[in-house]
C-alpha cells in the first residue's frame, strides 16, 4: 500500500467520527503524492507524515458562565496546537454551535499550510467553543469571553500561541478576551491576540484583510490566465467579516458582487450588493438579511441555500465549510463561471472541487486565497514586537504583495510537479515543503 494511503487509513481508524478532519487530510495527502514518492525512504524513516497528521497538543476545557436570567450554562472550549515547527502557534477562535473536535482539527490542520504560505513565521492552531453568540446580550458575550479566557490563558502567549477571530469572534470578543488575559497576567502583553482594537495594539487593515486579500489573489489568478476582474459578475456567500470586505474590494476593482447569504437565507441584488446597507444590517444591528431587502427594493430575499444558482463569472464562497456541493459546481459550470476562490475554510466539497477543476474552472483553495487575514495578523504581531504601527497604506501594500506572492508560489509549485493549473496541489505542496523541512531539521520531536 502507498505510504499516503496507509497514513490516510490510519487517520480514519484512529479518529473515528471526525469527517471534516478526514476530508481536510485526504485533500492534502492526495496532492502530496509526487513529493512523497521522491522522498519516501526519508519520510518513512522519520515518520514525517504520521507526525504531520497528529496534532502536537489538543486542549479541551469546560466553559461555565451565567446568563442574564441567572441560569448557569456550560459550553465546551478547545485549542488545538497542531504544529509549531515554523513559528508560534497561530490561528483563529470560532464560536458557533457546530464547533466540535473534528472541526477544530480540520481547521488547525489547514492552518499549518496556510500560515506557511504567507511566508511569515507562524505555526498552525485553531480553537473555539460550541457557544452560540446569536441572541445573546452584550453582557452575556462578555461573561462568556472572560470565562473562556480564564481557562485558555494558561496555554497561550505572544511567543507561544496567538489566537485571533473566526466565525462568531470579531473585534468585540477579542477585546473582552484581551481584557481578561491582561487582568489575569497583570501586564501589557498585546502580542498574545491579534485582531485587537486600534487603541490597544491592533493593526490597521486587519478587519478588511481576509476579504481584501481574497480579491488581490483572485485578480492575480484571473490576470495570469488572461482575464480582467473588472466588469465581472461575482457571487459571494456569507455576510460576515470575510464576505463583507470581499464585496467591498470587488466593487473597488470594478467588478459587480450580486449575492450574499447567512445561515437563514440569501440575497440577490441585481444592482450589486450595497456594502453600507450590508454592514448596517450585519455588523451594526446584528440582524438577519431579511432587513437588507427592506432597504433595497430591487433586491430579492430567498430562504435556504441558493447563491450558486445565480449566473456569475466568479464565485467566492465566504461562509463556512461544506457549503458548495457537486450540484452547485454543476450549476456554476453550466452558467459559465470561470473561477472559484475560497474565502472560507474548506467551503467546497472534494467532489465539487474535482468537478470544477476538470471543467476548466480556475480553482484556488482557501488555505491560499483566504491567507490574507492571518498574514495581517502576522503583521500585527510584528508591529506589537516593535511597539510601532504601520499606516494603513503600508499594511495594505504588504498584504497585496503577500497575496500576489502566494499565487505565484503555488502556481510555480504546481508546474514544478507537473500539475500546471492545479492550484490545490500547488498550495498543498508549497505549504507542506516548508513545514516538512523545518520538522526534519528539528529532529524527531
Ligand atoms: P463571521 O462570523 O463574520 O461570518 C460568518 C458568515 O457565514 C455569517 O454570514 C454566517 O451567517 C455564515 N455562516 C456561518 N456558519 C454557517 C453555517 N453553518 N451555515 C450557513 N451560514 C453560515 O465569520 P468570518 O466571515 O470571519 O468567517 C467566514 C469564513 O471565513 C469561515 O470559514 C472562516 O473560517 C473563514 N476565515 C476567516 C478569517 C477571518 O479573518 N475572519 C480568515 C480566514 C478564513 P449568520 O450571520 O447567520 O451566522
Ligand atoms: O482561518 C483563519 O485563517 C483565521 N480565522 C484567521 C487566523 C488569524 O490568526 O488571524
Amino acid at each position: 500500500m502507498s505510504y499516503i494511503k496507509e497514513i490516510f487509513e490510519q487517520v480514519v481508524a484512529q479518529n473515528p467520527a471526525q469527517p471534516e478532519f478526514h476530508q481536510a487530510v485526504e485533500e492534502v495527502l492526495e496532492s502530496l503524492a509526487p513529493v512523497v514518492e521522491k522522498n519516501e525512504a526519508l519520510y518513512r524513516r522519520e515518520a514525517l507524515l504520521e507526525r504531520l497528521v497528529t496534532p502536537e497538543r489538543v486542549v479541551m476545557f469546560r466553559v461555565p458562565w451565567v446568563d442574564d436570567q441567572g441560569q448557569a450554562r456550560i459550553n465546551n472550549g478547545y485549542r488545538v496546537q497542531y504544529n509549531g515547527s515554523i513559528g508560534p502557534y497561530k490561528g483563529g477562535l470560532r464560536f458557533h454551535p457546530t464547533v466540535n473536535l473534528s472541526v477544530m482539527k480540520f481547521l488547525s490542520f489547514e492552518q499549518n499550510f496556510k500560515n506557511s504560505l504567507t511566508g511569515l513565521p507562524m505555526g498552525g492552531a485553531k480553537g473555539g467553543s460550541d457557544f452560540d453568540p446569536k441572541g445573546k446580550s452584550d453582557r452575556e458575550i462578555m461573561r462568556f469571553c472572560q470565562s473562556f479566557m480564564t481557562e485558555l490563558y494558561k496555554y497561550i502567549g505572544p511567543d507561544v500561541d496567538v489566537p485571533a477571530g473566526d466565525i462568531g469572534v470579531g473585534g468585540r470578543e477579542i477585546g473582552y478576551m484581551y481584557g481578561q488575559y491582561r487582568r489575569i497576567r497583570g501586564g501589557y502583553e498585546g502580542g498574545v491576540l491579534t485582531g485587537k482594537g486600534l487603541s490597544f495594539g491592533g493593526s490597521l487593515g486587519r478587519t478588511e484583510a481576509t476579504g481584501y486579500g481574497l480579491l488581490y489573489l483572485t485578480r492575480e489568478m484571473l490576470k495570469c490566465n488572461g482575464h480582467d476582474i473588472a466588469g465581472k459578475t461575482i457571487a459571494v456567500s456569507g455576510a460576515g467579516n470575510v464576505a463583507t470586505y470581499a464585496i467591498q474590494k470587488a466593487w473597488q476593482m470594478g467588478a459587480k458582487p450580486v449575492t450574499c447569504s447567512d445561515s437563514n437565507g440569501w440575497v440577490y441584488d441585481p444592482d450589486g450588493i450595497d456594502v453600507e446597507v450590508l454592514k448596517d444590517v450585519k455588523e451594526v444591528r446584528r440582524a438577519r438579511l431579511t432587513e437588507y431587502v427592506k432597504a433595497r427594493p430591487n433586491a430579492q430575499y430567498h430562504e435556504g441555500k441558493g447563491v450558486w444558482s445565480v449566473k456569475c463569472d466568479v464565485a467566492l464562497p465566504c461562509a463556512t465549510q461544506n457549503e458548495l456541493f457537486l450540484e452547485d459546481a454543476k450549476m456554476l459550470v453550466a452558467n459559465g463561471c470561470i473561477a472559484v476562490a475560497e474565502g472560507a475554510n474548506m467551503p467546497t466539497t472534494l467532489d465539487a472541487t474535482k468537478y470544477l477543476q476538470s471543467n476548466g474552472v480556475l480553482f484556488c483553495p482557501g488555505k491560499a486565497s483566504n491567507a490574507g487575514g492571518v498574514a495581517v495578523s502576522g503583521l500585527e504581531m510584528a508591529q506589537n514586537s516593535m511597539r510601532y504601527s504601520w499606516t494603513v497604506e503600508e499594511v495594505d501594500n504588504k498584504l497585496h504583495q503577500i497575496m500576489v506572492d502566494i499565487f505565484h508560489n503555488l502556481d510555480n509549485a504546481a508546474r514544478e510537479y507537473g500539475m500546471e493549473g492545479n492550484y490545490v496541489a500547488g498550495a498543498n505542496i508549497a505549504g507542506f515543503l516548508k513545514v516538512a523541512n523545518a520538522m526534519l531539521a528539528q529532529g524527531v520531536i
